[in-house]
């Protein structure tokens, strides 16, 4: 499949730390992130995640959707093949098409990590899709969430990933093209 960042996890900081959100700063948020994300040392694993984050479920709503910058550490391309979360029914892996105009989401069977390089999940783009979500969720906003990530060669492996609250978000070009379930 085709991978196509709209953007990068930069711009979602930034627009984090314009304080269209709830966390402070978008240096606090990597700091909080390192020990379970891996930004600082990828502690020998194969596949780490960058700014690993859930947004917070919409008030009344069970899903939600989340979003890391995966980098893959060896010399051989992985593949994300499914994602779980014991506070989640199930999470597809999905991705942003434009068809007659219009943004819609489509779930992919799979998300490829370049050897030596990384692929971004983010709001517009890939993401995973997560659906009926515990309510209250184990975690409040800027708390974290265990997230299991399965990969073909790697196994699965375990990630914490912050909740966030994206309510509020710009993102760049997406004006007009807001639908339900668009995250
Ligand atoms: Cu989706």
């Amino acid at each position: 499949m085709r991978l196509k960042p709209v953007g990068s996890m930069a711009a979602i900081l930034q627009a984090l730390a314009l304080g269209l959100c709830c966390i402070g700063s978008a240096s606090v948020m990597a700091q909080n992130t390192a020990p379970a994300g891996d930004v600082v040392s990828h502690g020998g694993r194969a596949i780490s995640a960058e700014s690993p984050m859930v947004r917070q479920p919409i008030p009344g709503k069970t899903m939600t959707a989340a979003f890391m910058v995966l980098k893959n550490h060896t010399d051989s391309d992985e593949t994300l093949t499914s994602a779980s979360a014991r506070w989640a029914g199930r999470i597809e892996l999905h991705t942003h098409k434009h068809e007659n105009g219009v943004m819609k989401m489509r779930q992919v069977d799979s998300i490829k990590v370049p050897a030596n390089g990384s692929v971004t999940l983010q709001p517009g783009g890939l993401h995973l899709m997560i659906f009926d979500v515990q309510q209250p969720l184990p975690a409040t906003v800027g708390g974290e969430l265990p997230l299991e990530l399965c990969f073909s060669k790697s196994g699965c492996l375990s990630y914490q990933a912050k909740l966030v609250d994206l309510r509020n978000m710009v993102m760049p070009g997406k004006e007009g093209h807001h639908q339900p379930m668009a995250m």
